[in-house]
């Protein structure tokens, strides 16, 4: 045996610990990829590089995988009707890993207005009716007798840990490369330049693109749990605050902007919150929403200027909201109203995906 087999059986688990490995490491990536998206303050930090820790274990556990079933792939006679979903799940997880590393690194590859990112959470998304297709026809308990307790625990341990170190690494290097990734957040998200609505794309959902507001007819409400719901006209408001803020689109790139207009704590004060009232849901004339607690929410801003210039369509105008340390689809756009609630509104998970339509 060569010194490179030898070191290959130390470090390789039995074949169902290896299987179930996967199944555990691509359950953790996608959760923490779902996760980091609702993640915008550095508080979060750690869960960006536990995604990234778990790629590179998930990566690593797949090439031992792939050694020992290859023959199942190029042996022809071997293959069943579920030989083609298991390479395609292979196809699509080595791809989900790859677009990651590659973003993570710097690459650019915008493709029809998605960026390499998005990309990347498609083929992530995608792989789980796949694997679970795969476990459907492959499923095989695991045994007591296929763990080593002590040995896989410490296999496991010096896995992530080099995923984690492997992470880092890859921010250096895509420093000192000076790659599009050396001017990223912890969120991965990469700086636009300048101030203004001509600074920074403009993105919305799926199908949320409505007809520019006409401000003659539009107004805002502030109604739910409060003494006085409150309408108020575009000339009513009187944009009186600037904040600077950074917005952090989940498509990879954020912006530092000048926001002016009005507290949205002066706003609920001017109708009273009610007692029971815990949460403010902020409307969009589309029907896309999002909810905050009211603390939170108090200290936000509904905006109608951004670098001195008023919103232009595209980013909201009349109004729209401004979350500081809350990702981009959270900062809502074309902001018709402002709902006080008890509880946080459930249903706009599923609003940002059909509004519009
Ligand atoms: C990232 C996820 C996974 C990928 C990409 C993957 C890929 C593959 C491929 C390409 C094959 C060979 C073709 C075939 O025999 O169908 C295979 C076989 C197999 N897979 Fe997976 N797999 C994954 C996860 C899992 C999981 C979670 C389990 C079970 C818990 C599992 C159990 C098996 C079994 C039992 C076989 C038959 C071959 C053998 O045991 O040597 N796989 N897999
Ligand atoms: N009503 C509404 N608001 C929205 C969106 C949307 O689709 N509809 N997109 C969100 C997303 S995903 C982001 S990143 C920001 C982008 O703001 P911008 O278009 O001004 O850059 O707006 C958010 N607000
Ligand atoms: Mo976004």
């Amino acid at each position: 045996m060569s010194p490179l087999d030898r070191l290959r059986g130390v470090l390789t688990p039995s074949p169902r610990v290896v299987d179930w490995s996967l199944l555990a490491l691509t359950t953790g990536a996608l959760t923490t990829g779902i996760v980091s998206l609702g993640t915008g303050h550095p508080s979060g930090a750690l869960l960006f590089i536990g995604h990234g820790a778990l790629g590179v274990a998930l990566a690593a556990v797949l090439a031992v995988k792939l050694r020992r079933v290859r023959h199942r792939v190029t042996d022809r006679r071997l293959w069943d009707p579920a030989t083609p979903f298991s390479i395609l799940t292979a196809v699509v997880v080595l791809s989900a890993l790859g677009t990651g590393t590659a973003w993570a690194f710097g690459a650019e590859l915008p493709l029809w207005g998605w960026t390499l990112l998005n990309l990347h959470i498609g083929l992530g998304l995608l792989a789980v009716p796949l694997v679970l297709i795969h476990l459907r026809a492959r499923y095989r308990p695991l045994r007591r007798r296929d763990v080593d307790g002590r040995r896989d625990a410490l296999r496991y341990a010096g896995l992530l840990l080099a995923g984690a170190v492997a992470v880092r690494g890859e921010s250096l290097v895509a420093r000192a490369l000076d790659t599009p990734a050396a001017r990223a957040r912890f969120t991965g998200s990469r700086p636009t330049d300048g101030e203004g609505n001509d600074s920074f794309p403009v993105t919305s959902w799926v199908a949320d693109d409505p007809a520019p507001v006409d401000h003659e007819m539009w107004h805002l409400r502030v109604d739910g749990l409060v003494e006085e719901p409150l309408a108020l006209a575009h000339a009513d408001l009187s944009p009186n605050v600037t904040d600077r803020a950074l917005l952090d689109c989940t498509s990879g790139w954020y912006t530092e902007q000048e926001w002016q207009g009005v507290r949205l704590g002066n706003l609920l004060s001017e109708a009273g919150v009610r007692d029971e009232g815990r949460w403010v849901t902020v409307w969009s004339v589309t029907g896309y929403r999002w909810s905050f607690p009211l603390v939170e929410a108090r200290e936000m801003l509904l905006a109608t200027a951004v670098g001195g210039e008023p919103l232009s369509h595209g980013h909201g105008a009349p109004l729209r909201l401004v979350a500081p340390d809350r990702r981009g689809f959270q900062w809502v756009k074309w902001v018709e109203r402002v709902e006080v609630r008890r509880r946080r509104d459930a249903t706009q998970y599923l609003a940002t995906l059909v509004s519009g339509l």
